[in-house]
């Protein structure tokens, strides 16, 4: 059904960006108090209620490099690294007050130094020569699992080429991946159908076991990391709702700027939301699912928009409420790209 499938593609794109505007207020690196759960649950409310005038909310780096990621795609239908990089700097050195991540501005310094003539050094120089293992390359990386639709090799070139712009670290790249394989699944599954989120996380260990075995001998302490954290979200999410506190969640799985420690959260809050979650109250679960995300802290931002991003490829636009987007700034050119890259990777 290729008119779900368009939906599918905008609603990922809006998933990012909605997941990043509502999330940004909280990002300050702690846990909600349950006072900020309850001003979370009637700021959803109020933005999902009857239309009101007021500043839209602004999208942070998750969208701005989500942005420039997708435009660069269609611009040159194809992954041509050089201009995914000036795209990325040009966007940072317009709007440098968008919440970057610390380390990744010295990359923008050093390819503009260089004037785009050496793409791979910089992202290699960062921490001492051991890479970001930040989830910047994970919280960018809708619009390349989008144009890789239809093929899962082109996938994983794609990502890994793209990611390594800024994040060399293989834990950095794995976590773009896995972020990227879960929009891959979700995107082939019916919403109307219920989802097995036994086979959904089963899928996802598959496929990253097969990656880390690849690349086993780079010298990590733990050579699976992301096999260990996915097993965890299993484990996790056959518990009973009632029984498992968000406290519990943040020690198992994380919520930090760290790719390892925030991308299986996203993927855990995208699976535990098919059903009610105690504390989250609403019957969409789009929404609950970026909410609970936001509700864990931490990284709010970015795990909010990572869960947007697989929830919006899960349940496509319908789901989105219309009165939200609203809200958030750019919301109509995030739909158009979503379009823009149906168009280019489905409906050639
Ligand atoms: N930067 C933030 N949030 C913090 C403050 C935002 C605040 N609201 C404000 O406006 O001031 N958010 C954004 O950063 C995250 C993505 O970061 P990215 O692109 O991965 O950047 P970076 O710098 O490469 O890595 C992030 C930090 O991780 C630590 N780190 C990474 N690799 C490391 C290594 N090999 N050794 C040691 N530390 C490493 C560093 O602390 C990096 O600064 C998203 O949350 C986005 O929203
Ligand atoms: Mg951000
Ligand atoms: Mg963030």
């Amino acid at each position: 059904d290729l008119s779900l499938l368009r939906s599918k593609f905008r609603g990922s794109m809006l998933g990012v960006l909605i997941g990043d505007c509502t999330g940004s207020p909280y990002d300050n690196g702690d846990q909600l108090t349950s006072g900020m759960k309850l001003v979370l649950q009637k700021s959803f409310d109020k933005l999902e209620g009857p239309p009101f005038k007021a500043p839209v909310m602004q999208f942070t780096d998750d969208s701005a490099m989500t942005n420039s990621l997708a435009k660069s795609l269609i611009d040159q239908k194809e992954l041509d690294v050089v201009d995914v990089a000036k795209k990325f700097v040009k966007c940072y050195y317009q709007e440098p007050n968008r919440g970057y991540g610390m380390g990744v501005i010295t990359v923008f310094q050093k390819l503009r130094g260089n004037k785009f003539t050496d793409i791979s050094s910089p992202a290699k120089e960062q921490f001492n020569g051991q890479g970001s293992w930040g989830n910047g390359g994970a919280m960018r990386v809708a619009p390349a699992a989008l144009f890789s639709y239809e093929n899962y090799d082109k996938l994983l070139d794609t990502v890994r080429n793209v990611t390594q712009i800024t994040h060399t670290h293989k834990v950095g790249i794995d976590g773009a991946i896995l972020q990227a394989t879960a929009i891959y699944q979700s995107l082939r599954l019916d919403p109307n159908e219920e989802l097995n989120v036994i086979n959904f996380i089963d899928d996802l260990i598959c496929k990253m076991n097969q990656i880390e075995k690849d690349e086993e001998g780079l010298g990590l302490s733990e050579p699976q990391p992301y096999k260990v954290q996915l097993c965890i979200v299993k484990s996790l999410i056959s518990e009973n709702d009632e029984g498992l506190r968000d406290e519990k969640v943040i020690q198992k799985l994380g919520n930090s700027v760290a790719a390892l420690y925030s991308v299986p959260t996203a993927i855990f809050c995208f699976l535990r939301a098919q059903k009610p979650i105690t504390g989250i109250q609403t019957d969409n679960p789009f929404r609950r699912a970026v909410q609970y995300a936001i509700s864990l802290g931490g990284d709010t931002d970015t795990i909010g928009s990572m869960t947007g991003a697989i929830a919006g490829a899960f349940y496509g636009e319908e789901k989105i409420n219309s009165n939200l987007l609203q809200h958030c700034e750019a919301s109509e050119e995030f739909r158009i790209l979503g379009d823009r890259l149906f168009e280019l990777s489905v409906a050639r």
